[in-house]
């Protein structure tokens, strides 16, 4: 019976999501669907026979957090709509959106508090109360304290909550490693580059100036399985009006199908790439004369540098023909300054990656992109003050995708017993947050201090952070791990306390505030009151801290008490917000001419600094070099992952509808390749990586869409954890693979494009 209602649902999902496939974008009705499917019980039209409540807030299926409306009846979620009145959502939602109501509803969620009773890694739990759970931990936390200070605790945040405990714990409790997935296993380079180059980070969403841009390029960035909804509603709307599109990918990817140009880029050769466009438009004088006059410093020793490095230098290194470079320059270049290179997201990728950003960066400048309408606007957070608390014990720990542009302080904070963080973040570079995989280190070598607690508030911690068997190790050596999930997760078998939070549909969290074009403020209210024995991650953060000593930045009682104080700066309230549709939309300063006379570019010289001396004083190059990546050995491919687009990082590949869309990866591999190998399309292998880690089996994918020395599968597969009864044991795991990675010495970014894997036939 229940499966029957599970096919129906998935064929009118497929038809609502086109397919599941890329660019799927779905308006109002599916979720009633999704509900029915989780409450197999109900009739169809169970969900018309009650009032039906609307409440605001944010999807907290991926970090994009498109604001969304939750329809409930009788206090159960039937569907949730893109809010109309969001900027992000504009009233629609993707595909893994339209799954939130079946993430709420998973069956094999965490449902109370519980302790562990066997060894870490085995999963054996014993249930607890609240009182017992928050008390224990408190004190385990304390004394691992007073035995090795508050900065030999570390906390580990990321999803819709981690505010409460990576940002405002943290700060309150004084420990300077405090990180965020999102910060130096994603967009570190981005921002560190964006900082030195333009003086501010680019914060949440990407400022492509949409609406007037006429060629946009992409590095590596595969909008449609990548599935931002707003980034693809607007890729979809300017490719309709005829944007020219350029993509430099080894692998055709959904959206190098729409582009006008592939460039078939040899892996970890971009910046040759980009240096020899550069080349291009100074010789051939096709660059924003004015503009690199007014807004720019280093021009000559840019010019200088990159005299040599001609589309011929750079065909040799990327396997990209000369002419294709010149000809993919000058559409850029004739569509000036309407034409822009998107920074991307998830950009630690070689270990070089901050000097790869800045020459993106460099390529805008050259355009005249910045500040110009349908190149990139400014982007601007919302005006709103917050809880007004006592001076934190230390600020600016964490950053991440969340991160307000240049907000990032230029010394490193120090904990109360005077020690800076223990990622080895030494100089002013590394700045921007705390590197989590650097924290893996102190906590089994002890050094440069021990780290001995440890708090995992929302990360995936053996599906997201790099080489799996040391983070292992480091669990097994920690006084105490305490996990604050939704979900069973492979990490959660590893904590000694284990703490389950209600959904994003369950609570309300902090106001939604990121920088924007138009800054905007959102509310997360709950549908539902939180299910089984879980609470909010508001309440857990603020228990803990009362138990901790921390009553003083704990003073209001109630979340809307806290909201309320917050909206009231700005003359609102819960009760306001939500007769504005849920959204307050502020006015942005997108353009130069918001600017008046002053400058917008926040960097020393007061400009876009093509030549960065900062970098040089610090002993790096001050204008980007090419550095060659190590190739892959005899017999192996280098192993490319990314975005599946039904699925977000390895949280959905468990909730039940996005499972039954696509419940494995498969391995791209070249087809000539899989020939040669006696391999067919459809085949299952194992993978095995350099250092002889095996994950799979999995299918082959034998397609002419990808580069012979690659192979490419879908992250967040492959996970070993038979309490998440969906996706265990589906497909192969990227992240197993990536025993290694190549740290950027100037972000502290974590480069997992470094591993090499070899294909095992299955017996
Ligand atoms: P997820 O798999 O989404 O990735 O890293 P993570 O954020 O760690 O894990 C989210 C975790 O939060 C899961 O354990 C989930 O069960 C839990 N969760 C979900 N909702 C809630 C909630 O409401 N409350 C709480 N308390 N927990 C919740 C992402 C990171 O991974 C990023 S940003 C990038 S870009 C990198 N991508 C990447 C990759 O592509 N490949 C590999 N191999 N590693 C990667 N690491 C990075
Ligand atoms: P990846 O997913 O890692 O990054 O999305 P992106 O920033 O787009 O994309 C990898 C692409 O780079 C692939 O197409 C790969 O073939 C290509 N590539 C690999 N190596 C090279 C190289 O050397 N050079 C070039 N030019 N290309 C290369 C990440 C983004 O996705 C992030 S950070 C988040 S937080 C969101 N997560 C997310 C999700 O989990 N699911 C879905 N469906 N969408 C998401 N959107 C966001």
């Amino acid at each position: 019976m229940a499966k029957v209602e599970l096919q129906i649902t998935r064929r009118k999902f497929l038809q609502a999501t086109a397919a599941g496939g890329a660019f799927a974008l779905a308006g109002p009705g599916v979720g009633a669907l999704q509900a029915a499917a989780a409450a197999p019980t109900l009739g169809p039209t169970w969900f018309r026979e009650g009032e039906i409540k609307k409440s605001y807030s944010c999807c907290s299926m991926c970090p994009w957090s498109c604001g969304i409306i939750a329809s409930t009846v009788n206090g159960r979620v039937y569907k949730v709509d893109g809010n109309p009145a969001d900027p992000k959502s504009r009233g629609m939602l993707c595909g893994r959106g339209q799954g939130l109501v079946s993430f709420a509803y998973d069956p094999d969620r965490l449902q109370a508090p519980m302790v562990r009773t066997g060894e870490r890694g085995e999963g054996k739990f014993q249930e607890v109360t609240w009182e017992e759970a928050l008390d224990q931990s408190a004190e385990k936390l304390m004394a691992i304290a007073d035995q090795y200070g508050p900065e030999s605790i570390a906390v580990f945040g990321h999803t819709a909550g981690d505010f409460w405990f990576v940002d405002y714990f943290a700060q309150a409790w004084g420990t300077p490693n405090a990180a965020k997935p999102s910060a130096s296993i994603c967009t570190s380079p981005r921002e560190e580059a964006a900082t030195l180059t333009y003086g501010s980070g680019v914060g949440g969403h990407e400022p492509m100036d949409w609406e007037g841009l006429q060629c946009l390029t992409l590095i590596g960035s595969h909008i449609g399985e990548d599935a931002r909804n707003t980034v693809m509603q607007d890729f979809a709307n300017a490719r309709a009006r005829g944007m020219k599109v350029i993509v430099a990918d080894p692998r055709f990817s959904q959206v190098a199908a729409k582009a006008d140009y592939w460039l078939p880029v040899k892996p970890g050769t971009d910046t040759a790439l980009l240096l020899a466009w550069i080349n291009v438009f100074i010789t051939e004088q096709r660059y924003d004369v004015e503009y690199v006059a007014e807004w720019t410093t280093g021009f000559d020793k840019l010019k200088a540098h990159v005299a040599d490095m001609t589309p011929e230098w750079a065909a040799e290194i990327t396997d990209v023909p000369a002419e294709l470079i010149r000809e993919t320059a000058r559409v850029m270049a004739d569509n000036l300054p309407r034409a822009a290179i998107m920074p991307g997201r998830h950009v630690t990728w070689y270990g070089n990656d901050t000097q790869r950003m800045r020459a993106i960066y460099i390529v805008n400048a050259l355009l005249g992109a910045y500040g110009r309408e349908g190149g990139i606007y400014f982007n601007k957070s919302p005006y709103i003050e917050s809880y007004p608390h006592p001076p934190f014990t230390i600020t600016g720990t964490s950053g991440g995708c969340s991160a307000e542009p240049g907000a990032e302080s230029a010394t490193l904070p120090e904990g109360p017993t005077g020690k800076v963080r223990a990622d080895g973040g030494r100089t002013r570079f590394m700045r921007g947050a705390t590197a989590m995989q650097e924290l893996i280190e102190p906590m089994i070598s002890g050094e440069p201090y021990p780290i001995k607690g440890l708090i995992v508030y929302g990360v995936n911690l053996l599906n997201s952070v790099p080489d799996t068997e040391r983070t292992k190790e480091a669990l097994r050596n920690l006084d105490f791990v305490l996990a604050i999930d939704v979900l069973p997760q492979e990490h959660v078998a590893w904590a000694d306390m284990v703490m389950p939070e209600a959904t994003s549909l369950e609570r309300y969290d902090d106001l939604w505030t990121l920088p924007h074009k138009t800054p905007y403020i959102a509310l997360r209210e709950p549908a539902i009151e939180p299910m089984y024995e879980t609470k909010p991650g508001w309440w857990i953060a603020r228990e803990l801290g009362l138990r901790m000593g921390l009553e003083k930045y704990f003073q209001w009682e109630t979340i809307e008490e806290y909201l309320d104080a917050r909206l009231m700066s700005i003359g609102s309230s819960i009760e306001k917000l939500r007769e504005e549709d849920g959204v307050i939309v502020q006015k942005g300063k997108p353009y130069f001419e918001d600017y008046g006379d002053s400058s917008p570019f926040a960097t020393p010289s007061g400009k876009i600094e093509l030549y960065s001396e900062e970098l040089a004083l610090a002993g790096f190059d001050g204008v980007p070099a090419y550095e060659a990546v190590e190739e892959p050995p005899d017999g192996y491919f280098r192993l490319l992952y990314g975005r599946h687009p039904v699925h977000t990082f390895a949280k959905t590949q468990n909730t039940p509808l996005l499972n039954e869309l696509n419940p494995e990866n498969d391995l791209w591999l070249n087809a000539g390749m899989a020939e040669e190998m006696g391999i067919k399309n459809g085949d299952r292998v194992m993978v095995e990586n350099q250092d002889g880690i095996v994950s799979g089996p999995i299918v082959v994918k034998a397609t002419q869409r990808i580069r012979p020395d690659a192979v490419f599968m879908s992250h967040g597969f492959g996970q070993a954890d038979a309490r998440l009864t969906n996706a265990d044991g589906k497909g192969a795991s990227d992240a197993k693979l990536i025993s290694r990675y190549a740290m950027d010495p100037i972000c502290g970014g974590a480069g997992l494009r470094v591993n090499f894997v070899k294909l095992v036939k299955e017996a």
